[in-house]
């Protein structure tokens, strides 16, 4: 398949580890998609909104043959049948899936800019990122640099390896 597509994952409410197994098995099931490498599981604590229970986040590399616009829509199906409703901006959510690299490519819509806008400020997503990356460097940025530089890096623990099944 065509593109190579890194997602960020997130979860924070209820049974987060499951709501994590779930999206990747919807995202899975999805036609012209195919998933490639997930990385382990991290628990981090909020950025943001802090006054919220801590995340696991991961990240997972897929490919697909779906343009941006219509694998965004088919993510956004995803969280909102595992249960994912709008109450607070950056707050507590069963299961986020954002689209953080597309290839190469730069998107500047409303409702998806890729890459991901805040992804070089987050440990959260990095290090998760740099384990299924396949080179040191994104747009000509050193991904290890950018999480030393990171506000939140002291707050994200390995919590474990991702498993498929089970
Ligand atoms: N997602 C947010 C806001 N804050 N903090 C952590 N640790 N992990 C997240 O996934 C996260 C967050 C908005 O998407
Ligand atoms: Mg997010
Ligand atoms: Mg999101």
């Amino acid at each position: 398949m065509k593109h190579n597509v890194f997602l960020s994952l997130g979860s924070n409410m209820g049974n987060r580890e499951r709501y994590l197994k779930e999206a990747i098995r919807e995202i899975s099931h999805l036609d012209n998609v195919k998933v490639d490498k997930a990385s382990n599981i991290y628990e981090t604590e909020p950025v943001g909104y802090t006054d919220q229970e801590c995340f696991l986040n991961m990240a997972v590399s897929i490919y697909t043959e779906l343009n941006a616009e219509t694998l965004l829509g088919q993510l956004q199906r995803i969280e909102n049948f595992l249960d994912r409703k709008r109450i607070v901006k950056w707050g507590p959510r069963t299961i986020d899936i954002d689209i953080l690299l597309f290839d190469l490519v730069r998107l500047n819509l409303e409702h998806l800019k890729i890459p991901h806008p805040l992804m070089f400020e987050r440990a959260f997503v990095l290090i998760p990122l740099r384990e299924i990356y396949h080179g040191n460097e994104v747009f000509g940025i050193d991904i290890e640099k950018v999480i030393n530089n990171c506000d939140d890096k002291e707050g994200i623990k390995y919590y474990k390896k991702f498993e498929f099944l089970g």
